[in-house]
């Protein structure tokens, strides 16, 4: 897959509908300032299309971007970011919460760490969270051009413990050198190739595999 296309839709503070909606949503996440809407920007090849900044907290909305006019890239708020007083926070949870709720369309979440950091207790919960709702999800290990490449594959050990995930499934990323971005264009295919398959599957009328079983009776 390549990025042809590329814009931005809108802004939200409560999800709901925007212009377009019931294309497949793949959702970025993390801490505030790990890189989310700089990878939106270095997989588009548009350095300016999502707001980036030095200062943690900057998107604090919903944005949602169109690319392809093929599906929807969601740049979700940050967490953990110590600057917020409670209400704020609340109002964060919220938003997610209506979000993962509410989102029939969201196919898959890009979990965005820092390779540099051990996850932190926010980064675990999303992470439990995202298994207890079934959302597929893909770690990323963002800002790989910060450390060496023999570096990359040992820092990723206590991210994979703490994520309970297999280092082959983490993506090593950096919006500055462009590291990850085959692996994640690959996974975006992926992903959006499985979508149409399941879609002819209900135009056909057929059972899912998942839905054929053959149940013993007990004796
Ligand atoms: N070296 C390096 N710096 C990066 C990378 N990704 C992001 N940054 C820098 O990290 C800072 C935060 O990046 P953003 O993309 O704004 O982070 P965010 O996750 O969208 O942050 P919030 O919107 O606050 O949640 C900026 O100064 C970026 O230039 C990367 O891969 N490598
Ligand atoms: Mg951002």
């Amino acid at each position: 897959m390549e990025i042809k296309t590329a814009d931005f839709i809108t802004s939200m503070a409560n999800y709901g509908n925007f212009a377009g909606k019931g294309l497949p949503q793949i959702a970025v996440a993390g801490k505030s300032n790990v890189g989310k809407s700089s990878l939106i920007n270095k997989l588009c090849r548009r350095n300016k299309l999502a707001r980036t900044s030095a200062t943690p907290g900057k998107t604090r909305l919903i944005n949602v971007f169109e690319l392809n006019r093929e599906f929807h890239l969601i740049d979700l708020p940050g967490y953990g970011f110590a600057k917020v007083d409670k209400q704020e926070k609340a109002r964060w949870g919220k938003m997610m919460q209506d979000y993962f709720e509410q989102a029939d369309e969201l196919r898959h979440v890009l979990c965005l760490v820092d390779i540099r950091h051990d996850p932190t207790e926010d980064d675990k919960q999303m992470n439990l969270f995202l298994r207890q709702m079934g959302i597929p999800f893909t770690v990323i290990a963002t800002k790989a051009d910060k450390i060496s490449r023999g570096a990359r594959q040992k820092q990723l050990a206590p991210i994979c413990r703490a994520l309970l995930v297999q280092p082959w499934e983490v993506i090593c990323w950096s919006s500055e050198d462009g590291t990850g971005r085959d692996q994640l264009l690959a996974l975006l295919e992926k992903v959006l190739t499985e979508e149409t398959a399941n879609q002819s599957y209900e135009v056909d009328g057929e059972p899912e595999p998942d839905d054929v079983h053959t149940m013993e009776q007990p004796t």
